[in-house]
């Protein structure tokens, strides 16, 4: 039976959540649609209350059920889709990286705030907060330590692409938007993000984008 895979939404400019789901979406290769619900309109509550028992984006449909939140997202179809590598292989870099998604999915508040994503916009003037750079400094510190100590097979946290880099790609873009210094390693990772097929598509949309909305954390 056909998996009838749709994926719903934000902004691509502003929702960051809704980018993780759809790197997730297109790294497990499996067919989807897209419905999208741009935000902070007037006629968003009600299009967000048809697809979404949270009222939050993304969303994933599946044959019926409702898959609402990132994480259950990326869980559910590293499930439909167990040969993508969504999760790393290793029992060990996979618990790693469940634990760095974990971290970044319940917290990071401050840089959340602070430097909301923006992807078209350069914001390298603004002043920084101290506590969005102590999350900086907490995340630059997480992502050298997983590529010390499991990256040796390729250019990502894991090495190969995983969910680890799909729940960091935002934080990627944030750092570039508002141009927190970063050292040269961390810089390398940043520009392999960057350029990694999928979130380079999932960029030049949100450059296209016609809406102007408030920031989102
Ligand atoms: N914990 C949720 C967070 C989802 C979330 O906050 N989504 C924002 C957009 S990035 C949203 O839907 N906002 C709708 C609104 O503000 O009307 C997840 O991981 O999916």
């Amino acid at each position: 039976m056909p998996l009838n895979l749709q994926l719903v939404i934000g902004n691509r400019n502003y929702s960051s959540w809704s980018l993780r789901a759809w790197l997730a979406m297109r790294q497990s290769n499996l067919p989807f649609d897209e419905i999208f619900v741009p935000l902070n309109r007037p006629e968003t509550d009600g299009e967000l209350e048809k697809h979404s028992p949270s009222r939050l984006v993304p969303v994933l449909k599946w044959n019926g059920a409702t898959i609402w939140d990132s994480l259950a997202i990326i869980e559910t179809l590293a499930e439909m889709s167990p040969d993508a590598g969504i999760w790393p292989a290793d029992a060990v870099a996979r618990a790693v990286a469940r634990s760095v998604c974990a971290e970044m999915h319940s917290g990071f508040f401050r840089l959340r705030r602070d430097m909301p994503m923006d992807i078209r916009t350069d914001r390298a003037g603004t002043q920084h907060t101290e506590g969005a750079l102590a999350d900086v400094a907490k995340i630059a510190a997480r992502w050298a330590e997983c590529r010390d100590r499991f990256g040796d097979s390729g250019a990502f946290l894991f090495g190969a692409w995983s969910a680890a880099d799909i729940m960091y790609a935002p934080v990627v873009s944030r750092f570039r938007t508002y141009g927190v210094p970063l050292d040269a390693k961390i810089q390398t990772y940043m520009d392999a993000v960057w350029n990694q097929a999928d979130m380079a598509a999932w960029v030049a949309a949100a450059r296209d984008e016609p809406y102007e909305i408030e920031l989102f954390s």
